[in-house]
């Protein structure tokens, strides 16, 4: 093999990895739950969180269904997101959503949303230049052995089903699950809005709280055998 395709070849294999680790514009943010009828006022929902180590501008993201259109109903008003922060797009009116599910003030919510998702639907989400960031296609009729998320909402297996637009990788919300899931206020609903349970910690421990922590560990090592 020449110079020219050695390069050629380490070019292609470079990109045929990227492609397969972020087939995504902006692989960080993620769909990680959501509801697709709820009762009344609990409305359906959708959850994103950032994953990533580094706030995310929503300014110019938007949502849209199995339309497909980029900037079909305008998230902006998320603005900053920060590593670990999970924010709602939902049906019901903001207000109405957070008192139903005790939601802190401090999540972010953005309500009224008419763009309805059904049965079997897609949930896109697209960056400010009108990228893909996530998709997934759901539904229990399109895809035997999946989930129909009606008044229980559903959640990603693992990290691993982030982004793979798999719908069988979802499992249903159930109370005392590691998502954190409860009922609503209206006692009909059940879900974890606002909270995504299998985020890794958004903030590495300083190395000084690391000796910190190893030095308490090794006193408590040392009074045990005294
Ligand atoms: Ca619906
Ligand atoms: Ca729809
Ligand atoms: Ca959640």
């Amino acid at each position: 093999m020449n110079v020219s395709c050695l390069r050629k070849f380490i070019f292609t294999g470079a990109a045929l990895s990227a492609a397969a680790f972020a087939p995504l514009a902006s692989a960080q943010v993620y769909i990680t739950e959501w509801m697709y009828n709820g009762n009344g006022t609990t409305g359906e929902y959708i959850e994103f969180t950032n994953l990533g180590t580094s706030a995310v501008d929503f300014t110019g993201w938007s949502f849209d269904d199995d339309s497909n259109n980029p900037r079909t109903v305008n998230l902006s008003a998320f603005g900053l997101v920060n590593p670990g922060e999970s924010v709602i797009l939902t049906e019901a009116s903001a207000a109405s959503f957070r008192s139903v599910w005790n939601l802190d003030s401090s999540v972010k919510v953005i309500g009224n949303n008419t763009t309805n998702l059904g049965r079997n639907d897609q949930i896109n989400l697209y960056d400010g230049a009108g990228l893909l960031v996530d998709r997934l296609s759901y539904g229990d009729q399109n895809i035997p052995g999946s989930i129909r998320a009606q008044n229980v909402s559903g959640n990603p297996l693992s990290l691993d089903v982030l982004g793979t637009n798999s719908a069988l990788g979802w499992v249903f919300s159930s109370l005392g699950d590691v998502y954190g899931s409860y009922v609503d206020l209206n006692n009909v609903d059940v879900g974890n809005p606002g909270t995504f349970a299998l985020a890794p910690a958004p903030v590495p421990l300083p190395a000084a709280a690391w000796l910190l922590l190893s030095g308490v560990a090794g006193l408590a090592g040392f009074r045990r055998r005294a």
